[in-house]
């Protein structure tokens, strides 16, 4: 009922809803509808109330509800199926959980992570409202060997989703989208198979949209969308970013073709050109970043000349 609510607010953000509709609506009480905007509120959100006009969502509330997403995404199978959870350890390990009996293309969505993680048991600052927390399950019919690539398609669609709402992200292969230099969105690609086949893969993305104050040792290398001037609605940036997905995705899955997916990389990459180094179980070791190759490894080239693709790993600039 309070996610009905909710709704019902959400459809009229920024005007006022009496009390007594939305009792008549959802045939509820008056008292009720006051509990639940009350429950409402304790969890953050902001609603505002008059006694004479009732209930109302600011204009630029950002509120996350899978309906509306339901009914403008136009996808064939990505994101048709939605598990919207209010707060959950991890999008990922949730994703991991159903992903057995989950369909492909199932979005698993959260409005707080309380245990986000990124690569190597790192942790993900994952604030209530505050960006896009998501995982697909996928299940395409491809070799293991060749999933890695899924994680540059998904990064080449946050950047093309980014650029139909005018903000230039560059991509830090593998797994980073940067914005003025500062990271954005971070990428987490897991995935259960055999020697010749995948059970699932879990694509975990996180945005950062309208964080303000990071934790502290995020302050300096993090940036949200509205720090850097951009206001969205998380709403419309995880349908931008699963209708560029599942074209780049299908195509990759059907044809084996990843060119568009890894020419946006190459396109739009931090690294190319670059000064880096490469981060080894060994140590750091400088580099030149010279190419994205067209299995989407990352070609760099030694002090010593000696010219490596390198498959999946740490840089660092
Ligand atoms: C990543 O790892 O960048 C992958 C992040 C994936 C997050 C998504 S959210 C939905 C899904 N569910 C999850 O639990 N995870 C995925 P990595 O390359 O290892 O980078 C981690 C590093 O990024 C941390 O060590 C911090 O330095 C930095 N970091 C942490 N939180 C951040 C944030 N919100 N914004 C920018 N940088 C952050």
């Amino acid at each position: 009922m309070k996610e009905k609510i909710l709704e019902f607010l959400a459809q009229s953000k920024g005007s006022y809803v009496s009390g007594e509709h939305i009792s008549e609506e959802l045939g509820i009480s008056r008292a009720a509808v006051w509990k639940h905007m009350k429950a409402l509120r304790d969890e953050g959100y902001t609603i505002e109330s008059s006694s004479r006009r009732g209930y109302m969502l600011p204009l630029e509330a950002d509120v996350l509800i899978p309906s509306e997403i339901e009914s403008r995404l136009d996808t064939e199978f990505v994101g048709r199926h939605i598990v919207f959870l209010e707060s959950i350890d991890s999008t990922n390990d949730h994703a991991k959980k159903i992903a057995s009996k989950a369909l492909d293309g199932t979005l698993v969505l959260a409005d707080e992570q309380t245990k986000g993680k990124g690569r190597m048991d790192r942790a993900w600052s994952s604030q209530k409202g505050e960006g896009v927390w998501m995982s697909l399950v996928l299940k395409p019919n491809i070799a293991p060997h060749r999933a890695s690539v899924i994680t540059l398609i998904a990064g080449a669609s946050v950047a093309r989703a980014l650029e139909r709402f005018g903000a230039d992200a560059k991509i830090k292969w593998p797994n980073d989208i940067l914005l003025e230099g500062k990271k954005l969105c971070g990428i987490l690609t897991e995935m259960s198979a055999q020697m010749e086949r995948i059970d699932y893969i879990v694509l975990g993305i996180g945005i950062n949209v309208s964080t303000m104050e990071f934790p502290d040792e995020l302050r300096d290398i993090a940036t949200s969308l509205k720090r850097e001037g951009h206001l969205l609605e998380r709403r419309d940036i995880i349908i931008a970013v699963l209708e560029e997905f599942e074209r780049m995705y299908s195509a990759y899955v059907k044809t084996g073709d990843a060119s568009e997916a890894i020419g946006i990389c190459r396109e739009k990459s931090s690294l190319i050109g670059r000064d880096i180094y490469v981060i080894s179980w060994s140590g750091k070791v400088p580099a030149k970043a010279l190419d994205i190759s067209g299995e989407g490894d990352l070609v760099v080239e030694y002090e010593d000349g000696s010219v490596e693709r390198v498959i999946s790993g740490e840089v660092s600039v």
